[in-house]
């Protein structure tokens, strides 16, 4: 597959862009050779700089639930456009994305629009603090809230593919007040709040882990979560910038019926647009500035532009038979992927909820992220560029998740499985 054209873009890049990209995964170092450089998308496909198609399962890493470039969000952000960008000033596109996530996710009841998924859970963590009046925070291990500093501790993602324990730059005194316990372990998590009896804020975590792969919770772990969590005075903040209108329209925490205290938000909610939300119970809310004194603001918070672009992605969100589409085509896909590794002999630890999913190169079972450190990721390397000189793209990194959309078609699920099978079977 000829790729000169990105080989020559990305030697430039590098001049002028740390590693010649703005997300570190991004630049394919974990997997080797260089990244390609995109042109433009449609529907289910990207078209690289040099031409070649690919299925596209990165999705823009969650974001993009309706495919590229879906012709109502192009209008919406045209139309948008047309009367300006921004503002600072407060829009009624805002209260209406406001009052769709207030009336589709559980626990919030009042939300404010940042730029980020790190913005939001930064955010969400501040109020969380100022609401108690305590320090410490309790997070979990592969977790990934974004590139916080005192949330890059045993972090997934990026933090994970380059196999660093935490980010250099962050003083020690900044995670001082960063507890971390295992995924699906709620002794781990009681016995940390025990160690530090009125001390923690707030847990945070993803309710389903999409940045360590995909790691769905175990059976009552997240309903042990809350107990525990209300019996001891902290704040349940579920980070759904992944799954937020991905598992279902109100996010994890209506798929397993378990509603948290606070959510953070991000990727669909902005529809391929950059954005962040953090919301929660009316009184918790009630901390932030202008109204209390925990502080937080941002010029292209609530941008016209992301917001308009947020609201048509709901609104297709809400037609009925969407979320049914979406798992039908992935548990497609990951049964021909399993049928596949099995027929060719392969180890592998099959995961997926609705329509994220993960291939684990391992014999374990993936419960936690030291379940998914076992992943054999030269394997991983391997299938990764098997599967794009096949014209198929996934994300450049066994710590990452894959995103089926509404505009995968049969035909590209297909196409999909019969390369990962050719791929697998010269593993
Ligand atoms: N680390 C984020 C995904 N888990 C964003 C990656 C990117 O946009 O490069």
């Amino acid at each position: 597959m000829e790729s000169s054209k990105s080989l020559t873009a990305w030697q430039k890049s590098q001049q002028f862009i740390p590693g010649g990209v703005n997300s570190p995964v991004r630049n394919f170092s974990k997997v080797g050779k260089h990244p390609r450089f995109i042109d433009r998308g449609n529907g289910s496909k990207v078209y690289d700089i040099d031409g070649n198609e690919y299925i596209d399962y990165v999705a823009s890493w969650g974001p993009l639930v309706l495919g590229h470039a879906h012709p109502d969000v192009v209008e919406a952000v045209t139309v948008v456009a047309a009367s300006g960008t921004s503002f600072g000033a407060p829009t009624l596109l805002e209260t209406e994305l406001a009052e769709i996530i207030v009336n589709a996710v559980p626990s919030i009841e009042q939300v404010r629009l940042v730029n980020s998924g790190t913005e939001a859970t930064m955010s969400a963590i501040r109020v969380a603090r100022g609401y108690t009046g305590r320090d410490k925070i309790l997070k979990i291990d592969g977790c990934y809230h974004g590139h916080v500093d005192y949330l890059l501790a045993k972090a997934g993602s990026g933090v994970a593919t380059f196999g660093l324990s935490d980010s250099g730059g962050v003083p020690e005194d900044f995670a001082r007040n960063t507890l971390t316990v295992p995924f699906n372990d709620t002794d781990a998590v009681k016995k940390a709040i025990a160690a530090n009896t009125d001390e923690i804020a707030c847990l945070i975590l993803e309710p389903i882990m999409g940045n360590m792969g995909i790691i769905p919770p175990r059976d009552g772990y997240l309903d042990a979560l809350r107990e525990i969590t209300e019996q001891n005075g902290i704040i349940l903040i579920f980070d759904e910038v992944i799954t937020g209108f991905r598992v279902a329209f109100g996010g994890a925490q209506s798929y397993y019926n378990v509603t948290p205290d606070m959510t953070c938000l991000g990727k669909i909610i902005g529809g391929g647009l950059p954005v962040g939300a953090y919301g929660g119970k009316r009184e918790i809310m009630q901390c932030v500035a202008p109204e209390g004194d925990v502080y937080q603001a941002g010029t292209l918070s609530g941008n016209p532009l992301a917001v308009s672009a947020g609201i048509t992605t709901l609104k297709k969100l809400s037609e009925s038979g969407v979320y049914e589409q979406l798992e039908e085509r992935a548990a497609t896909l990951a049964n021909g992927l399993a049928d596949a590794t099995q027929k060719h002999g392969i180890d592998a630890w099959h995961s997926r909820v609705g329509s994220m999913l993960m291939l684990y190169f391992t014999s374990e079972t993936v419960t936690d992220a030291d379940g998914a450190r076992t992943a054999d990721t030269d394997r991983f390397r391997q299938y990764f560029w098997g599967l794009l000189e096949r014209g198929v793209s996934i994300a450049p990194s066994q710590f990452e998740a894959g995103f089926v959309s509404l505009v995968h078609t049969e035909d590209d699920i297909n196409t999909t499985v019969k390369a990962a099978s050719e791929v697998l079977s010269q593993l």
